[in-house]
């Protein structure tokens, strides 16, 4: 006998698993009120610069809070904690991605309905976590400048199962000849009608796009 059908059914019932969860805390979400956003992107694309920027801006009218995921350590937490939000760091060990169950347990301790959104900063990874729903209203994909404008073409799912787009570093755009109009027939091509906005976590250009398309999502959402 072959081991495959028997790794695609154990796959099939973790997915299942976490469906199940992740149907649970979308539910726990909206009966609380808070706007659930999840972050995806390789490693390095800028999702902990977004986030710090994000929870100080959000945080002068809102009530942000961030959970964060990494293999390891808890340098993420530690830099998003001078926001001031509410912090949790997930370490997996050795999964490349969050899955729904983590989620539920960094929440425990934790009253939702003291929150207005709640960011969860994934592992940073363009395969894994496209399959792993969080119970999130929006998922947000980030695509660096630095990293290629054929991203969206090698990493088609993630692309596609994304709500939103968002290019960061675009302060370093020129310094690597980004080529805008590619990235943007290629975000197209793989997800045709995705919002897309560019941001700069250094300088703080785009942000408030930024801002503005979050509030919006929350609390005005185009039907
Ligand atoms: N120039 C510039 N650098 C940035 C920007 N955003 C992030 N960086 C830098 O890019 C590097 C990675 O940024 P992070 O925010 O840690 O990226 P990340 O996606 O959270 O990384 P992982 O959690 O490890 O996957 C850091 O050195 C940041 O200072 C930006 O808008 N402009
Ligand atoms: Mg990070």
């Amino acid at each position: 006998m072959t081991s495959g059908p028997r790794i695609v059914e154990v796959r099939q019932n973790v997915l299942k698993h976490n469906d199940q969860v992740a149907r649970e805390l979308r539910e726990q979400f909206h009966a609380a009120g808070v706007f659930v956003v999840s972050l995806v992107s390789s490693p390095g694309a800028g999702k902990t610069a977004l986030l710090e920027r994000t929870l100080t801006s959000l945080g002068q009218k809102y009530r942000p809070a961030a959970l964060v995921g990494d293999l390891a350590t808890q340098n993420d937490a530690a830099r998003l904690a001078r926001s001031r939000a509410p912090v949790k760091q997930i370490n997996t060990g050795t999964l490349c991605h969050l899955e729904a169950a983590m989620v539920r347990s960094a929440l425990e301790e934790w009253n939702l309905a003291n929150l207005d959104f709640l960011f969860i900063e994934n592992v940073g990874n363009l395969v894994c976590p496209s399959s792993y729903d969080l119970g999130e209203d929006l998922r947000a994909v980030l695509l660096s400048v630095t990293e290629g404008e054929d991203k969206p073409l090698k990493y088609p799912t993630i692309f596609n199962t994304a709500d939103a787009a968002v290019i960061t570093k675009v302060d370093l755009a020129e310094a690597v000849e980004f080529n805008r109009e590619e990235a943007y027939k290629n975000i197209q091509a793989v997800r045709p009608g995705m919002r897309t906005i560019e941001v700069s976590s250094k300088s703080g250009a785009g942000f408030e796009e930024w801002i503005e398309f979050l509030v919006q999502q929350h609390y005005s959402p185009i039907l």
